[in-house]
């Protein structure tokens, strides 16, 4: 096979860079090692930032998101006692979020693809990247019938998440990393139940992060801080919904349960590798940064580097311009850093190391500030619904 772009990875940003390129002409094939069931049914994030949202409306892939997402003009930060409202437009000239699983993006994304009849190939194995260093780079893999195939590309963009195999072909001598593993983890529930509440709750307590989310007004997302090393056959339903009731607790308020549909341990790190780019290999996404997702991140930013990357692939296939290219890794990593610092900086101020009393009570020092201050309450709002593109250029 021959295409212009070769795609690793069938998650948010490999689907969404395919996508983009279409609409301006440019061929993609893109490559997954899971199924389209096992893919569109691994659930993640939950959040979109209000840039994200106008991008997806603007490319055709907001019908259902209007239709069934929730738009959301705020979060709450809670500590024992006191649930603060942070509003969002009112501190960002009318921004917000919107309340839309990244399961349904990307099964809004496989259907927009298929439907144009996008070369898109699930259950492959065996996929290799190679001569990125040369003007004719390739990746090779075993599709589903067992078949070796080769795809010669112009580029090749790694879309394929932390594990993938994009980032390691990047020589260790041309590469950097930087990592923090926190000591915490996410237990997440997903249950048959309406939310308890109107907005997003962040509850820092002294047992721990607890946090409501929801997939709709009939399914409910939540977390709990857990240490990594937790196994989740000892969280049985009742004790999750005990210790929700706990940490989620204010006067006045309760929260509803119901059947839990799913459960999961996700473990916590900051990483970024950079740079982004090596010869004719872009990475985008997981495959180059992972944040904690206490900030709602992570598929706003993979979200950003495809955004720049399709820009910039147009720029030179439209008028040989590859400047876009040649600061793709340097624009991108910009708001790589920005959005790392700003899930370090939720993440530090809402999960608690049991008997750090100092810590304990500089976390409630900040938390009252944030929902006090104006100045304070608008750095976290913006950063929240997402700088503009153009800020952090
Ligand atoms: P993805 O990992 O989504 O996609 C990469 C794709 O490449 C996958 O489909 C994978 O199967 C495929 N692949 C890997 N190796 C391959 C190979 N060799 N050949 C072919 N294909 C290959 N973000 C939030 O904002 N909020 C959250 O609450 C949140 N929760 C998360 C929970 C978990 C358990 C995880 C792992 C991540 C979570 N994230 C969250 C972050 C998540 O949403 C990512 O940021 C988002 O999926 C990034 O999208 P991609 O870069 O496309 O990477
Ligand atoms: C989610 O709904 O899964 C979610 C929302 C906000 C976060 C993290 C996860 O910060």
């Amino acid at each position: 096979m021959r295409t212009q772009v070769g795609i690793v990875g069938a998650g948010p940003a490999g689907l969404l860079l395919s996508h983009l390129l279409a609409r301006q002409g440019i061929e993609s094939v893109v490559l997954e090692n899971r199924s389209q069931e096992y893919v569109e049914a691994r659930v993640r994030a939950g959040v979109l930032e209000h840039d994200t949202v106008q991008l997806l409306t603007d490319v055709g892939l907001g019908d259902r998101l209007h239709r069934e997402g929730l738009r959301h003009d705020g979060i709450h930060l809670q500590w024992p006692g006191t649930r603060a409202h942070i509003d969002f437009p009112g501190l960002t000239g009318g921004r917000s979020v919107w309340v839309y699983g990244q399961t349904e993006v990307v099964k809004d994304l496989i259907r927009a693809r298929q439907a144009a009849g996008q070369q898109l190939f699930f259950d492959v194995s065996g996929t290799a990247v190679c001569d990125i260093d040369s003007a004719q780079p390739a990746i090779r893999f075993v599709d589903a019938d067992g078949s070796e195939q080769v795809v010669a590309c112009d580029v090749i963009a790694g879309c394929d998440g932390f594990h993938g195999v994009s980032r390691p072909r990047i020589p260790a001598a041309a590469s950097r990393t930087w990592e923090r593993q926190y000591p915490f983890a996410w237990l997440g529930v997903l249950a048959q139940v309406a939310p308890s509440t109107d907005e997003l709750i962040y509850a820092w307590h002294p047992r721990g992060f607890a946090m409501h989310s929801m997939r709709s007004t009939r399914v409910s997302r939540l977390y709990l801080q857990v240490d990594p090393a937790e196994d989740i056959g000892a969280w049985p339903d009742e004790r999750i919904w005990d210790e929700l009731d706990t940490r989620l607790a204010l006067d006045g308020w309760t929260l509803g349960r119901g059947p839990v549909l799913e459960k999961s341990i996700t473990p916590m790190r900051s990483f970024v590798s950079a740079p982004m780019r090596f010869g004719n290999l872009f990475l985008a996404g997981d495959a180059a940064h992972i944040v904690p997702p206490t900030g709602a991140k992570g598929l706003n930013l993979a979200v950003a580097d495809v955004r720049l990357l399709a820009e910039a692939l147009t720029a030179k296939y439209r008028r040989g311009d590859t400047n876009g290219l040649d600061g793709y890794s340097d624009s991108a990593l910009r708001r790589v850093w920005r959005k790392t610092h700003f899930s370090w900086w939720m993440t530090s101020m809402l999960h608690t190391t049991s008997g750090d009393e100092f810590e304990h009570q500089l976390q409630l020092s900040q938390l009252k500030y944030v929902t006090s201050s104006p100045a304070a309450a608008t750095s976290l709002a913006e950063n929240y619904v997402g700088l503009p593109l153009d800020a952090t250029r």
